[in-house]
């Protein structure tokens, strides 16, 4: 055994054995309970970061400490590897996307690999893989058969310049962000997924209680993206007329609205500008039409539609109010939604805060209709009660006045069934899901498209459509469309003449709906899924970044329900538990550049300047980086994400070179509770590298000891019964099984930062036992190193594995990767002996130690008998002896 700890060999020596051993292969097995942890898979952007890290570090120590208690833990890992930085990457490098893909991976799995993590690399999937989209393909078929998948225009950015199609992250401001030209939307054909036909499911097991392992905060991001909304959808009749003559939509302006309460106080209407009834206002209105080709440009995301400014335009036309019969004006207005209801809106200022700033802009009446306690209503200024819905009763509202909300919306209800005008209707947020990108590297769109025949399915016995892997885009749109090969032979399955194939490849949230699925049966030829899902499914822990809270989540949690009821799998709900891991923290410095930008520094380069009250207000350069020298005085912004454009990453390469992956482990898993953000700590990391020099070094003093006979009794409590234990032997174990105790706990609720600071207690507790010469020490301290190295073992697992076998552990338990969990041991936590405070008159002198079932009078008498009361009392008698059990002694003299 080496005198000094040396990370590197240590490291390379376990994983070896790991390696030759084939340690992390995995089978289903029915005999054992599963357990199945499992990280959300990461794109292969180049290399890790410390965010997967700390990630799979988390992931790792679950399935180490889980696997030692007796589980078969599957830990899998793939790649997401479809997307777009491929494609903007093979454009800076005029690679395929395949290469650089495939390059990365094979880089970023080394990694992961010297990081020690347990993964059954036999699994792997990624998602670019044909073996694996093969089954995206079968089944989006399955969908179109079902009827779950169906074709219908979409809206897409379109940049006029490349003359192509857009991805939103690649609007900025508008603008296409190679060509900097102004973004407009266009409707093109696209595949969608009816997920909203699950809305309904996917509401209620997350309000049922159904998902009791997941974060509150998550489902109620699932329950808002869902958005179940219940109100009333009814018409605004008019006799507005096309061209052709006839009534544009019946006659009838539909809108939805949960606000039924406020019918009386609607002073305008708005449609969408792609409404029927804007675009009909528009052909004999030039400004606006201009207004609504200017609503065309901007994003559109939902997120950009909700904050952008309010803006409209009025039409000229009126509607009729289905219930005074009085014309209202109708407008179009950029915040009205044409993929929402009804594209339509009745327009109630004075209780609705878009329609507020809406009818202020525009000097439109508003009228208020809802009254709460009497509460002064101001027209100028926006009020968080005015849209407060039960909140009051209605007013001004004719015979609905005086009503409370519900009253109110069943009455004006009524009133417009009545008049055939409308209903109650429940509307939802979730859209059906576009899965159609007009982009090149991702899983091809198995249709095919004959001049006769239309949009055909491909035959199911030619899947996989295969993605050509030769193609370099060039930014000018979807190369697939002029590659010869990918069309080459393909002929209409009606009629059998030359036809087209689809170009547009699938969303790749498409990819990672199921891969963990796939984990499951990852070889399978003949089907998507098989036993291996019917026994690791439900997946028992998954473990990922709150970013993907929302969408991931959703389409995973749907696209196994629509594997259920295809008769592919049997659960309803993928993820039992689920954990978001917090982000990884770094400060942030920077300094403005003459040209008006910002230039970031690299933490390293930089150290804080210090306040008089000892607070950063700054920070200057200790290395000249480029241009600046030394002392350059620097902005400190605090801390944020680490993130390449601020420069504040560590890279878990130079941290693993320096420290060994233990230590970058141990420091990840230490530094915070899992759920919680991480501030990076450079001397933190420090300190972790020096515990771990600390536990080895102990290891290397143990093994001068003799521990033949020693280290073969610590097989379990049982054989501990005989041996004798003296005091302080006794002592030690009373320490180390207390805090094991709490270990255990710890574990359980995976707050793994308490594991280690559990681990760093033990070794305390072994590096001040002194008494070597008293009966058991040597079982005690040997006894006492296998629990700390067990427990310390999931999140270090090289040093502690080398350790275990060198002091021969293993003899008596075997290899630590299967060794039994340490066992609490009742007879340890059984103190003989306590201690008691001692004061005289109230004031702390010193302490004593009694028996742990010592009585009043033995007490007494130890305290009395005492050197730190004799000291302090000088021979005074004592008047009263006040006890409190447990605590203390108080003798008045
Ligand atoms: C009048 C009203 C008065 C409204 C009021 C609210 C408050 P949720 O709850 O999210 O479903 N709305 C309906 N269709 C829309 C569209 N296509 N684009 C933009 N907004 C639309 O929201 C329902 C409310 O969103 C509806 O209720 C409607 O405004 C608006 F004091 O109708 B309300």
């Amino acid at each position: 055994m080496q005198d000094k700890y040396q990370h590197t060999e240590v490291e390379r020596a376990a994983q070896a054995h790991w390696t030759a051993h084939d340690a992390y292969r995995v089978t289903e097995d029915a005999g054992k309970k599963k357990f199945y942890a499992c990280s959300m898979l990461p794109y292969p952007s180049g290399k890790l970061h410390m965010g997967h890290v700390r990630n799979y570090t988390i992931n790792d120590m679950l399935t180490r400490h889980l696997r030692m208690n007796g589980y078969n833990v599957l830990m899998p890992m793939g790649w997401d590897a479809f997307g777009l930085p491929a494609e903007n990457a093979a454009m800076k490098n005029g690679v395929p996307p395949a290469q650089w893909t495939y390059d990365n991976i094979a880089y970023m799995k080394k990694q992961m690999q010297a990081m020690g993590l347990a993964i059954d690399w036999s699994r792997e999937v990624a998602t670019c893989d044909p073996d694996y989209y093969h089954w995206n393909q079968w089944l989006f078929l399955k969908m179109l058969e079902k009827g779950i998948a169906y074709r219908k225009t979409q809206v897409v950015n379109w940049d006029p310049v490349d003359q192509t199609v857009l991805a939103n992250e690649q609007v900025i401001d508008g603008k296409g962000w190679r060509t900097g030209a102004t973004v407009e939307k266009r409707e093109i054909p696209g595949y969608y997924l009816k997920i909203t036909d699950y809305a309904q499911e996917l509401l209620d097991s997350v309000t049922d209680g159904q998902l009791p392992g997941w974060p509150e905060r998550v489902k109620l991001m699932q329950e808002n993206w869902i958005g179940k909304s219940e109100g009333v959808r009814f018409a605004f009749p008019h006799d507005i007329r096309g061209d052709d003559g006839a009534l544009i939509g019946g006659g009838r302006m539909y809108v939805f609205t949960t606000r039924a309460d406020t019918i009386m106080g609607v002073t305008f209407c708005a449609v969408a500008p792609e409404h029927p009834l804007a675009q009909h206002a528009a052909r004999s209105n030039a400004q606006l039409a201009a207004f609504i080709e200017e609503c065309k440009s901007g994003g559109t995301t939902e997120a950009e539609l909700a904050t952008q400014e309010k803006r409209g335009m009025a039409t000229g036309l009126t509607v009729t109010h289905p219930l005074t019969g009085e014309p209202v004006d109708l407008w179009v207005g950029n915040y009205v939604l044409i993929g929402y209801g009804d594209g339509a809106v009745m327009g109630v200022p004075a209780h609705d805060e878009r329609d507020f700033a809406f009818a202020l802009k525009y000097g439109i009446e508003i009228k208020q209709v809802v009254l709460v306690d009497g509460e002064h209503f101001d027209y100028q200024q926006w009020n968080d009660w005015y849209g407060d819905k039960g909140a009051g009763v209605t007013i001004n509202s004719d015979s609905f006045s005086g009503l409370p909300y519900q009253e109110a919306v069943n009455a004006v209800a009524h009133a417009l069934a009545q008049k055939g005008l409308g209903e109650k209707k429940t509307t939802w947020r979730l859209r059906d899901w576009g899965v159609s990108r007009q982009r090149y590297w991702g899983t091809p769109i198995p249709i095919i498209h004959c001049d006769e025949h239309g949009a055909l399915p491909v035959p199911e016995k030619d899947l996989p459509v295969v993605l050509p892997t030769d193609c370099v885009p060039d930014g000018s749109g979807n190369p697939l469309h002029h590659h010869a090969g990918f069309h080459a032979g393909v002929v209409c399955p009606v009629c059998g003449k030359a036809a087209r194939r689809e170009t547009d490849t699938m969303d790749t949230f498409v990819d990672s709906s199921w891969y963990f699925m796939r984990y499951c049966d990852p070889k399978n030829t003949e089907a998507m899924v098989a036993e291996g899902a019917d026994y690791w499914m439900p997946m028992d822990q998954y473990i990922g970044g709150i970013e993907h809270a929302i969408l991931h989540l959703l389409y995973a949690r749907f696209w196994t329900k629509v594997m259920r009821d295809l008769g592919l799998v049997k659960v309803d709900e993928p993820f039992t538990k689920l954990l978001t891991q917090g982000m990884v923290l770094n400060h942030i410095y920077s300094r403005r550049t003459d040209k008006g930008g910002k230039e970031y520094f690299w933490p390293h380069d930089v150290e804080h300047v210090l306040g008089d009250d000892g607070k950063v207000v700054g920070a200057r350069l200790i290395h000249a980086v480029g241009d600046l020298p030394v002392g350059t005085a620097i902005d400190y912004e605090g801390v944020g994400t680490m993130s390449k454009s601020k420069n504040n990453g560590v890279d878990p390469q130079d941290l693993i070179e320096k420290y060994g992956a233990d230590t970058a482990r141990l420091y990840t898993m230490f530094a915070s509770p899992p759920e919680a953000t991480l501030e990076w700590n450079d001397s933190a990391v420090e300190g972790s590298y020096r515990f771990l020099r600390r536990v080895w070094n102990f290891g290397t003093k143990l093994s001068a000891i003799d521990q033949g006979a020693a280290s073969a009794s610590v097989a379990g409590a049982s054989s501990l019964k005989d041996v004798e234990f003296g005091k302080e032997a006794k002592a030690l174990r009373l320490e180390i099984h207390t805090v094991l105790k709490q270990v255990d706990y710890d574990y359980q609720r995976m707050q793994y930062n308490t594991v280690v600071s559990g681990t760093m207690k033990m070794i305390n507790a072994l590096e001040d036992f002194k008494a070597m010469d008293s009966a058991g020490a040597q079982v005690a301290l040997i006894e006492g190193f296998g629990i700390l190295l067990r427990c310390l073992y999931p999140a270090t697992p090289h040093l502690t594995h080398s350790l275990w076998s060198a002091l021969g552990y293993d003899r008596a338990l075997g290899e630590l990767l299967d060794a039994p969990w340490p066992q609490v041991d009742p007879a340890a936590l059984v103190q003989d002996e306590i201690e008691l405070m001692l004061q005289v008159n109230g004031k702390l002198r010193g302490s004593i130690h009694v028996g742990a079932q010592a009585d009043r009078a033995e007490i007494e008498r130890v305290a009395l008998a005492s050197e730190a009361f004799a000291k302090q009392a000088g021979g005074a008698t004592p008047k009263k002896v006040v006890i409190v059990p447990g605590r203390l002694v108080n003798v008045v003299v």
